[in-house]
Parts: C-alpha cells; structure tokens; sequence
C-alpha cells in the first residue's frame, strides 16, 4: 500500500496536516457546536499545553473518561502531540472495572464527562495514582474535582511536537475481556496512519466534503477510526453525537446534520430499519452506510437497502489492529460475508493444531499488518497467547471462499448439545431470519448437572404474541430450517437485549442471568 512508517512519529499530524490544507475547512459538526481545523487545533494546542503544566512526564497515562463531544478530540490530540497517553475508556464500565484501569494506567490525572463524575469519587479513586481529576462539559461538583475552564485557563493555541517516533506508545483502549479483566491494548504513534493507507484509501474512500458520522463511540476503536483518524486524514468533517444512540435520537442528528457516510453496528441498522416512522425521515445525505463486529442478517440488509438506496457495507476488525481488515465494498458486497482481505493486511487461517486448512475448509483466522498492537500491558500471558510474532490471533473461526470470508463463531463456542456439535451463532441467525423475531441470541448454558443446552433470548417483533405455542413454533422453525436436534431447549422471551458500550449484545450479561 506504499505506506512509509518512519513519515508518521505523532499521529496528532493526522490532525495538524490541516492547518497546512485547509484551515478553515469544518472540522467538526454536532450539537456541542462546530468547529473549523484551525478552531479544533487552536483548543488541542491548549489541551497540550496544560498536560505539559501538570507536570506530566513523556509516556504518562491520561485516561478519558468521556462522552463524544468536541472536547475528545482537542484533548486526545493535543495529549498525543505533547508525548503523553490517552486511555480510552468505555464510559459504560463499573465503578471496581473503573478503579482497576485507573490503576492498571498508574495515571495522576484523568478526565471525567460531568454527567459521570460520580464514578471518580473516594471509591473509584481508591488505591489508584489519581491526584486531578478535570471535569468536562459541566460544573465540578464533586470534592477534589477541577474545571476543563481552569485547567485550561491562560493556555496558547500552539504546541510543538514531541520529539516521538513512530513505534512509540501513543494511545491505549481496553479489550472488552469476555473473561477475567481486560487487557489494555497498546497502540503506536503510527498505527492511526496505517488504518488510513490501508481501509480508509481502499474501501471507505472518502473525500473532503464527506460528512461523517460514528454511531459507535469514540473510545471504542471501531468509532474512533471513523470519527478521527479517516476523516481527519483527508480534511473531511465528523459528526459527534453525544448520549444514548437511541433510534429516534440517530435520525434526528441524520436529519439535523446530513451527514454523507454513517457508521454502525447490526443492532443499530436493526433498530433504525424498524424504528416507527423511519420511512418519512430524510435520510437521503447518506451515501455510504458502513456495518461492523457482528454479523448482519439479509433482512436487516434489505430493509436498509429499502430505505436509503444501499445496504450496510459489512466490514470486521479488532481494538488488537485498530481497525478493519476484512471488508466489503460499495461495489462488491456479499451478505452475510466479513468480506475480502483489506489491502495492507494478510490473512490466514489454520487448524486447531496449527496446520495449513484445505481449501473451502474451517480455520481459525491470523492477521498481520503494521497497525498491529505489539502488546498488551502488563500482561505477558495474554500477548503471548495473542501476539505471535508479527501475526495475531483472532479467535475467531472462518470458511474462505473466493477470497471472501465467512464467520462462523468464535475457536471457543462450539458446544456438545445432546452428544452432538452445534454452534450457537448458527442458531442465532436461522432465529433472526424467522419473521416474528426482531432479534436474539443463542448461547451454551451449563445446567445444574453440568450437561450443556442451547438457551435463546429472544426479542419479538410483537411482544403480545410471547406464549409457550410461540416458543414451539420458533423451535419447529429451527428444528426445520437446520437439524432436529439443533433447536433451543431454553427460550426466553425479553423486552431489550442488553447491549455492551460498544453496541454489541452483551453475552455475559445474558449467561449469568438464572435460569428460568
Ligand atoms: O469489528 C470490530 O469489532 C472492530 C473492532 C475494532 C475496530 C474496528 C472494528 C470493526
């Protein structure tokens, strides 16, 4: 992909390269306000300066507790210019996960979204490093708290570069760790530029007037390439929603702000595609819709498709590369499918025992490409099994076909249902095909004897047609559609899914839920 690492020793150029090209060009658009590149370097340059006044010494952790307003961006790449580390944390975490990341950074100084300070208070504070905690978007209201305003009183508009290089530590972000704590993800001062020459050049594509628009988070790595590194790399303009993306909430801001390209998961085309009243919005800005971390259904696809004119393009990545490496395209999309190698990342797959797989067979999948994390901190363990030399393992099982990838679960998630093989996510997805169902999810559940048995929780369009007669048709559907013994045992009719910070459906929450 022609990409030149050692040209990229602070990835905050990836912001600054537009005071050079178009300074007053709309960086950023959104109800906490609007702002011109010049307007978001001048208040970044600030963001530096007073991290360099706290006398914070190269490489300190700066976790960001904080929601998607402008103040994310000015703070993150005024913190990566000035040598320090932004960690960037999922705004949904408990108060003890809290505590353990602010002592897992070792941080002095944090930034806190005001709506959520009472998180940084005796109890989340406890044991850690934390000395200033500065409160954003809001009133300190809390003892030992300190104003954005005064933190950032009396500080100039330029910041020169560190002396950094390009495999220097720039930023962190948490695994969402299924199991035991998360892992904090090191990425680089260049790794931000790789996702750019590699997704961002090949398949997104986007040009200067592109507006666009994240759903997911910043502080989750999908949302973060969307809302900083590809738009700002080539002087387009990104849109930031702060709150709960609930449906209605989304299209008001696509109506409000004409965004050209949005950014989502399955769940959030689902709830858009079925929102009341979707097909008297004005959604005709967009002209590219992107989907990623899960699996779309075809309905969901076409229901979209209806709806704007183009389906969701399908796209996979991890925090671990950054971004994506498996993509569809505008013009060449299979549904269903992760999708083609993107360029600048190579794939393999293997056997369980680390053999080649014969064509058209399963494998778990390997990635390798320079936006590659080279550890986890503090824990040798878990780079080890993670990191194996310059290729990473994914976990995650795949057909290729074509050079085309097709998911099928995760290496670990295969389960003994009555002696015999079944993947839940197949279930999954024949449930989320049936016409009642408005979504689901199907897992392994332990019973009190240990044997194991498919539970599903599933969503009705209708919640008035939940009744045991429901439960059998739903069973017959895929007792029908797969294999007799594949059905669900367990069914559970629920009014939500419970989701992750990241918008995907909470597994974890669900397994520890009792049994009915
Ligand atoms: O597919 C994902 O889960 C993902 C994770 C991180 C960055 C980007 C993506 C798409």
């Amino acid at each position: 992909i022609g990409y030149d690492k050692t040209r990229h020793p602070n990835c905050s150029a990836i912001l600054w390269d537009n005071l050079a090209r178009n300074p007053e060009k709309t960086a950023l658009v959104g109800p906490g306000g609007s702002f011109t590149y010049r307007e978001l370097i001048a208040e970044a340059a600030r963001w530096g300066r007073a991290f360099q006044g706290a006398g914070l010494r190269r490489g300190e952790r700066i976790p960001f507790f904080l929601d998607d307003t402008p103040v994310y961006p000015a703070a993150f790449f005024g913190a990566v210019r000035a040598g320090f580390v932004p960690v960037l944390l999922n705004t949904q975490t408990n108060q003890d996960t809290l505590n353990f990341f602010l002592k897992d950074t070792g941080a002095r100084i944090a930034l806190c979204e005001a709506s959520l300070a009472a998180q940084f208070g005796p109890d989340g504070l406890e044991g850690t490093a934390v000395e200033r905690v500065v409160i954003v978007n809001g009133a300190p209201a809390h003892a030992g708290h300190e104003s954005a305003e005064g933190f950032l009183a009396g500080m100039e508009t330029v910041l020169d570069c560190a002396d950094t290089g390009p495999d220097d530590m720039a930023f962190w972000m948490y695994s969402s760790g299924s199991t035991g704590r998360p892992k904090g993800i090191v990425h680089l001062h260049h790794d931000m530029a790789y996702t750019d020459a590699s997704f961002g050049r090949h398949v997104l594509k986007l040009q200067p007037d592109d507006i666009c628009f994240s759903v997911p988070k910043i502080y989750f790595a999908y949302g973060f390439g969307n809302a900083f590194t590809f738009p700002f790399s080539i002087g387009a303009t990104t849109l930031l929603m702060p709150g709960q993306p609930r449906a209605d909430a989304v299209l008001d801001t696509i109506e409000a702000f004409r965004p050209t390209v949005l950014f989502g998961l399955p769940t959030l085309y689902t709830a858009l595609a079925r929102a009341p009243g979707v097909e008297n919005r004005d959604l005709s800005s967009l002209r590219q819709s992107m989907s990623a971390a899960e699996v779309l259904s075809d309905d969901i696809y076409a229901a979209w498709k209806r709806l704007v004119g183009h389906g969701p393009t399908e796209g996979l990545g991890s925090t671990e590369m950054l971004h994506i490496y498996l993509s569809n395209s505008l013009d060449d999309h299979r549904i269903g499918a992760a999708g083609a190698r993107v360029p600048g990342y190579e794939i393999k797959l293997e056997t369980p025992d680390g053999g080649p797989v014969a064509p058209g067979e399963e494998g778990v999948m390997f990635v390798r490409g320079h936006s590659s994390a080279p550890t986890y901190w503090n824990r040798p363990d878990k780079t080890r099994e993670t990191m194996r030399g310059e290729w990473l393992y994914t976990g995650d099982r795949f057909i290729e076909r074509d050079g085309t990838y097709y998911f099928q679960g995760r290496a670990d998630e295969l389960i003994k249902v009555s002696g015999q093989w079944v993947w839940p996510l197949e279930v999954e997805r024949c449930l989320n095909e049936h016409p009642d169902v408005h979504e689901c999810a199907v897992m392994g559940q332990e019973l009190e004897d240990r044997r194991l048995t498919l539970r599903a929780f599933i969503r009705l369009r209708d919640s008035r047609s939940e009744s045991p007669a429901q439960t059998v048709k739903l069973q017959n559907h895929v007792r029908t559609v797969l294999m007799p013994y594949k059905y669900p045992r367990i069914v559970e009719f629920v009014s939500e899914l419970p989701k992750t910070g990241t918008g995907k459906i909470d597994r974890q929450a669900l397994k520890s839920r009792p049994l009915p």
